[in-house]
């Protein structure tokens, strides 16, 4: 027997190619490619079916500490287990700093919440919330070199704002580490003025979580993120893009020739603010309350054009789940009733990949290579887990998916996996869908079942970005 695992009679779908062929595994590691293989001990009958890399979703929040009252509903265990039913080999969490607090000590505490815990492969992204000398001068260089190599700030939150001082001090650091900075761009003080404005008006309910924090706002943070990057000559990644306004600062940006980097997530292509109305202005609107958030039809058609001229290069879940009926959660959040305490967030890990596959793929929007490479291949390159993860070739880890693209689904919460009580998606309807996801050669989820067990998962270290480093060729 030469290989532990073959794949037979699929079709294999990379960020390049489409190509009829069967896989072979050894050592959870893909070592063939080939018309035909023979000689495994176990053979897996992928006709019909397409086999592509195993989704990498490098934007998700596990366990993350939410402030007091608000407890975020996924562990490692069951965001693990959502992720792989929904298609995903490999996530990309966010172990945060508190202010007040050293990075390294924070970065251990997260990590032991993961030991033992994922199903499939973990790595984590830093959050720098204070800055301090000792953070930029020793704790920081020092994880970087230890295979954290990428790192989010803010530019709203009380809690997590860094001004424009502290933000060119943090991008200086990026440049110096050759780490890759991903930036939240929403500006703190419109913010924080129209919020006041609107509870003084009396308008409190969940739907005016978006006029607080308009298309204006995130296009003004984005133009100065960019501007400071330019600055200090260093690569950027803006996350969680939500409309043509920002869209279309990084593309300029883009267009003169910067280092400016983007993600966009599935809230932004099939959601609207009306989802926040809920039933008649009522609290049900909380379910859609994430940040930024969800715009109009105009901004959607805007984030496909972007995602269609590689404008974007990574699609993620932003996967940030609450329960909705909890004391803990969106329903009566701390007690009080204003959009402005209700948990910015929604779940979404499992659904991220149906939801670009039906909308995108099954419907022309972009190719089957666009999707594989939106959903895997770019986020292994983006973060530093290339070539180890997001192709299918000889060397990478046998992480695949098995995906029936004609299967129609009706996405509900009781299929689902996360430890949300809900999912924005309830109804909506998509033509494509995971029947088997296998992470370095073992079968984690089957069918809506999970079957891998915790621990199953590394926490991966990984190397440099290629794309935190001016000029480089990638
Ligand atoms: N930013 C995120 O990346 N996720 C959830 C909320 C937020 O502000
Ligand atoms: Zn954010
Ligand atoms: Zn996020």
């Amino acid at each position: 027997m030469d290989y532990d695992v073959a794949i037979r009679g699929g079709t294999v779908v990379t960020a390049s190619d489409t190509v009829r062929a069967d896989v072979g595994i050894r050592g959870g590691r893909i070592v063939a490619v080939a018309d035909v293989i023979d000689g495994a001990r176990q053979i897996i009958d992928a006709s019909g079916l397409l086999v592509l890399p195993g989704g990498i979703d490098s934007h998700v929040h596990i366990a993350q500490a939410s402030g007091p009252g608000i407890v975020m509903a996924d562990d490692f265990a069951s965001g693990t287990a959502s992720a792989a039913a929904g298609g995903n080999t490999t996530i990309m969490p966010f172990a945060m700093q508190q202010r007040g607090r050293g990075l390294r000590e924070c970065v251990e505490e997260y990590r032991e919440l993961a030991v033992g815990k994922c199903l499939i492969d973990t790595s984590f992204h830093l959050v720098i919330s204070d800055p301090t000398p000792t953070v930029l001068g020793q704790e920081l260089p020092a994880l970087v070199k230890a295979g954290y190599t990428s790192f989010k700030v803010f530019m709203t939150y009380d809690d997590l704002v860094l001004n424009d001082r502290q933000l060119l001090e943090v991008f200086a650091v990026a440049r110096r580490e050759q780490a890759l900075v991903m930036v939240h761009c929403e500006g703190y003080d419109s913010i924080k003025y129209l919020t006041e404005r609107l509870e003084a008006e009396g308008k409190t309910a969940p739907y005016y979580h978006g006029p607080s924090r308009p298309q204006i706002v995130e296009r003004e943070a984005a133009h100065r993120a960019i501007s400071h990057a330019e600055l200090l000559d260093v690569p950027m990644m803006i996350v969680h893009v939500s409309g043509r306004e920002a869209m279309e600062q990084i593309r300029w940006a883009q267009q003169r020739g910067l280092p400016v980097y983007a993600e966009t997530c599935p809230q932004y292509i099939t959601l609207t603010e009306d989802d926040m109305k809920g039933l008649n202005m009522d609290m049900t609107g909380a379910k859609y309350v994430c940040s930024p958030p969800p715009r109009d039809k105009e901004s959607q058609a805007a984030i496909w054009e972007g995602l269609q001229q590689g404008v974007f290069h990574t699609f993620s879940s932003d996967h940030c789940p609450f329960r909705y009926e909890a004391t803990d959660g969106k329903l009566n959040p701390r007690g009080r009733t204003s959009f402005r305490w209700v948990p910015n967030g929604i779940p979404g890990v499992e659904t991220r990949l149906p939801i670009l596959f039906s909308e995108g793929v099954s419907k022309g929007r972009i190719s089957l290579q666009q999707f594989v490479a939106l959903s895997s291949t770019n986020h292994a390159k983006m973060y530093g887990l290339y070539p180890r993860k997001g192709s299918i070739a000889p060397g990478f880890d046998a992480d695949i998916v098995l995906w029936d693209a004609k299967r129609r689904e009706t996405i509900t919460q009781s299929k689902l996996h996360h430890g949300s009580d809900y999912t924005p998606w309830e109804g909506f309807e998509v033509v494509g869908w995971p029947v088997m996801t296998m992470a370095k050669g073992k079968i984690v989820a089957e069918n809506g079942k999970i079957i891998g067990q915790p621990g199953d998962g590394a926490i991966l270290e990984r190397g440099r970005s290629p794309y935190a480093t001016r000029n480089a060729q990638h």
